[in-house]
């Protein structure tokens, strides 16, 4: 089967990125995490692009704060889908990893989540495994119905309390 990479610019985005690799467990889906950063290994992260997809990777995440070129780079040395996930880690609270990732010039598209929008991230990457696969296809339909088991019963809870 093939995996999600999830590739974070800094370890100090391991708190975020671990929410992706929580919800990619939950749904059974593989997946690898990298530490590469454009701007400390621009190398390294270079030979992992251009591997990707023989390493059998089909989606990869891309969380990076700051100036964050890492979605950026990685989708110009690769065709494979790249989700780019913009951290919260400066003194403008991720604004301008939102506006780093979402600024691509045509050509090279980089899809975006919310600001730490790491759950989503790794939604986004099981909807599109689940295009050919019914088994995934079905845990997202349950994760959509768990979630709506919670808000109706936290309605429930808050009506009850008012009687
Ligand atoms: C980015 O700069 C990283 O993705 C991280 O979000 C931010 C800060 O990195 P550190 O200085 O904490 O390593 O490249």
């Amino acid at each position: 089967m093939k995996k999600v990479a999830i590739v974070m610019g800094s370890l100090s985005d391991k708190p975020i990125i671990q929410k992706a690799a929580d919800m990619l467990t939950k749904l059974h889906i593989p997946f690898d995490i990298r530490v590469l950063s454009a701007h400390r290994t621009p190398e390294e992260t270079i030979e992992f692009a251009k591997n990707a997809r023989e390493d059998n990777y089909a989606v990869i995440l891309a969380a990076a704060g700051k100036a964050a070129h890492l979605g950026g780079v990685i989708a110009a040395y690769t065709t494979l889908p790249v989700i780019g996930i913009p951290i919260k880690a400066s003194a403008l609270d991720g604004m301008d990893a939102l506006l780093s990732i979402v600024q691509m010039p045509a050509g090279i598209p980089v899809a975006s989540v919310a600001i730490d929008g790491a759950v989503n991230a790794a939604l986004m990457a099981a909807e599109i495994f689940a295009i050919y696969n019914e088994d995934i296809e079905k845990r997202l339909i349950r994760y959509r119905s768990e979630m709506k088991e919670d808000v109706l019963n936290a309605d429930r809870e808050l009506i009850n309390e008012r009687i």
